[in-house]
């Protein structure tokens, strides 16, 4: 089965007006709809900006969190509808950096993956094991710990309404990508581990690997048959790289 690719900056909290106005122009002028789906996700001040630069092109934006709740007294956060309302298609649910400081967890993560898909948005859930639990060989063991709450939060046939980020955190942001082979191995573990609920949702769930993605290895991580794409941080911040990863994914 052939699944589309997708590619996804996770712009992290980065960026301004200026440089963000840059990297969409440039983006929109360098790369063209094909095969591939891009994505964008800026910090949250920053939607209303895509909105109006993407509005109708070929690459889609998307935040970084979400409440699970609709609205309420939730001080600095931020809604789906809110997200929806700014034209949103995605959103990012348990980030590792946001795991790490204590504010996601796995429960929370299968209720905003269910609060996502039904205001309409397609949620990312990234999941991945620390050092120490790769160091241990509980990398399974992890993924499929952050995986079954979701799973039992949606049901296994709504898992393919939203994508899923494998991002191994030894990997994120230190230049150490996981292998080709490593990144493969865990992505079909996952597919696997869907489809002993059901096959045919595991084959059409798109599933991205994240953590140093940059344009000299995403070829290779690309070309892996279970890996469908990228969640990309520090090589989205230039507009040149991220492009040259679109292409490679296109
Ligand atoms: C992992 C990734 C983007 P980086 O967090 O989600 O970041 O590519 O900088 O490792």
């Amino acid at each position: 089965i052939s699944r589309p690719k997708l590619v996804v900056a996770n712009r992290k909290m980065h960026g301004n007006l200026s440089d963000n106005r840059q990297f969409m122009e440039s983006l929109l002028r360098h790369t063209q709809q094909h095969a591939a789906h891009y994505a964008i996700c800026p910090p949250h001040p920053y939607l209303y900006q895509a909105q109006q630069l993407l509005q109708g092109s070929h690459i889609a934006w998307g935040g970084q969190n979400m409440s699970r709740f609709e609205r309420g007294a939730y001080t600095g956060s931020v809604s789906p509808l809110m997200l929806r309302e700014f034209g949103c298609q995605y959103v990012i649910i348990g980030h590792s950096e946001r795991r790490q400081r204590g504010h996601d967890n796995d429960e929370s993560c299968g209720e905003r993956f269910e609060a996502a898909l039904n205001a309409g948005l397609t949620p990312i859930l990234c999941i991945g094991e620390t050092l120490d639990e790769y160091e241990q060989g509980e990398t399974d063991l992890v993924v499929v710990r952050q995986l079954n709450p979701v799973i039992s939060h949606v049901g296994i046939e709504a898992i393919a309404k939203g994508v899923i980020a494998y991002e191994p955190v030894w990997a994120i942001g230190t230049g150490k990508a996981a292998t080709p082979q490593h990144a493969q191995a865990i992505l079909s573990f996952i597919r696997g581990h869907i489809g002993l609920l059901n096959e045919a949702v595991a084959e059409v769930t798109t599933l991205l690997y994240g953590g140093s993605v940059n344009p000299s290895n995403a070829a290779q991580l690309l070309s892996m048959p279970d890996i469908d794409g990228g969640l990309i941080g520090g090589a989205s911040l230039i507009a040149e790289d991220f492009i040259q990863i679109c292409k490679i994914a296109n």
